[in-house]
């Protein structure tokens, strides 16, 4: 992988960081690590970064005679995808996806699962070495968990990594209503380099028809929103960072696509996926990594200041709700059309002749379906971002204290480190523009 010299200074002082980091970690701290330790300065290291899940939270526990206790519930939410769209989902303790269950490798685990919905369900540990009883798969290897009733699940974690869980019972429906979540297993060793920032995003699909309000369980292909963490741009948080520290991203994909995820402004190091850490000589460098169904990837990178785009690849999932079967408008002369169709649809407005630019703008003043989004949505500092669904933004700063995940507004560029507008264009330029006829 080829870094600057500036990013290889950076790599070499993040390692100074890590103290404070770590301090943020409460559970590094019940874990009998302290965090000052003159070992979390070193790349093996014990302890932890927590782990943030954008827009989400991690599952509490309490320790029992030695045994990490969770308790998850199944039950129906209300859950808003951006302002001006709710719907009723499916989830755990109150949210879609559920908490975050963070564990170290070694710890043995309780994980207490009620179930508050109208219909039966489990849950599946998805990735994670363990007895076959304890695999929660309806029917094969125990009853469903009936509605209110409380199932126990138990077992020593002997791995680490970024793993799942979500129902195995009426799994088309439950996942398509939102029930999923992260295990992330820490090394019991520390990592092979040290985190600084350590976020989660699940990738998701959503059939929430245009002015409807419950997702429909039964769409393949034809989905209307596309999440991070069940949330669409501009309502998903940034990622932020200091420049200089290592940030992991491990995201995890339980949708009904592959999502090419791709990120700006960095070459990001692909360092494990669900079948756990990958040794440090299997790690490659890309800009771009597809995460397939059912499966996770953590994306691990050297901060460099600045506001960078991350986002899936295919144009259709950074889009809300949209029509698919819309007549090509590109290139057809609509001339009084907008005016005749006016006298019928007083708010009617003809688009899409020269590209789907002006969509954002005549969305704010054409009211869609209720309940609906624009498709294009987000506003930056130099305009329409024409962004929604699967995209957020890496927000990296100087002057950010470790551990600080406010939202430090937009980056400010430092001069002549922008493009800018010519006036006078110069003649090779022109030459091209041939048979434009202008
Ligand atoms: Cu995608």
């Amino acid at each position: 992988m080829s870094l600057s010299r500036r990013e290889w200074l950076l790599r070499a002082g993040a390692g100074a960081l890590v103290p404070a980091a770590a301090t943020l970690a409460g559970s590094a701290v019940a874990h009998g690590q302290t965090p000052e330790t003159p070992a979390a300065a070193a790349p093996k290291r014990s302890g932890y970064t927590p782990v943030r899940t954008l827009n989400g939270r991690t599952l509490e526990h309490r320790m029992v005679d030695g045994v990490k206790e969770f308790h998850l519930v199944a039950e129906e939410i209300e859950h808003e995808f951006a302002p001006g769209c709710v719907a009723k989902c499916w989830g755990y303790n109150g949210s879609t996806p559920g908490p975050t269950i963070e564990a170290v490798e070694g710890d043995r685990v309780r994980i207490f699962v009620t179930n508050k919905l109208p219909e039966p369900t489990t849950i599946h540990w998805h990735g994670i070495l363990l007895p076959s009883g304890m695999d929660g798969i309806a029917g094969l290897t125990q009853p469903a968990i009936a509605p209110g009733e409380t199932w126990a699940y138990e077992f020593v974690l002997r791995q680490h990594g970024t793993h799942l869980y979500h129902p195995h019972a009426d799994e088309m429906t439950q996942l398509a209503f939102g029930m999923m979540g992260f295990f992330v297993i820490h090394p019991k060793n520390g990592e092979i380099e040290a985190i600084d920032r350590d976020y989660a995003i699940l990738l998701h699909n959503w059939a929430l028809h245009p002015g409807t309000y419950r997702p429909d369980p039964a769409i393949m292909t034809e989905f209307d929103l596309w999440t991070f963490n069940s949330k669409v741009f501009p309502a998903i948080e940034p990622m932020v960072a200091r420049s200089g520290e290592r940030v992991r991203v491990r995201i995890g994909n339980l949708s009904m696509w592959n999502h090419p995820i791709h990120m700006h402004g960095v070459q990001f190091e692909v360092t494990g996926g669900d079948g756990g850490r990958w040794p440090e000589r299997q790690w490659r460098s890309e800009v771009t990594e597809i995460v397939g169904v059912g499966q996770t990837r953590d994306l691990e990178f050297v901060a460099v200041p600045g506001d960078w785009a991350m986002h899936c690849h295919m144009s259709h999932h950074t889009m809300n709700a949209m029509g698919h079967n819309l007549p090509n408008a590109v290139g057809v002369d609509q001339a009084g059309v907008e005016e005749r169709l006016r006298r019928l649809l007083p708010d009617y407005m003809a688009m899409g002749r020269d590209g789907m630019h002006g969509h954002q703008a005549h969305a704010r003043m054409m009211r869609g379906p209720v309940n609906t989004l624009p498709m294009m949505m987000g506003k930056g500092p130099f305009g329409d971002i024409e962004m929604g669904g699967m995209f957020t933004v890496i927000k990296v700063r100087d002057d950010l204290a470790a551990g600080d995940y406010r939202d430090p507004g937009w980056y400010r560029h430092p001069p002549g480190e922008r493009a800018r507008r010519i006036v006078a264009a110069p003649p090779a330029a022109k030459a091209r523009s041939g048979s434009h006829g202008d």
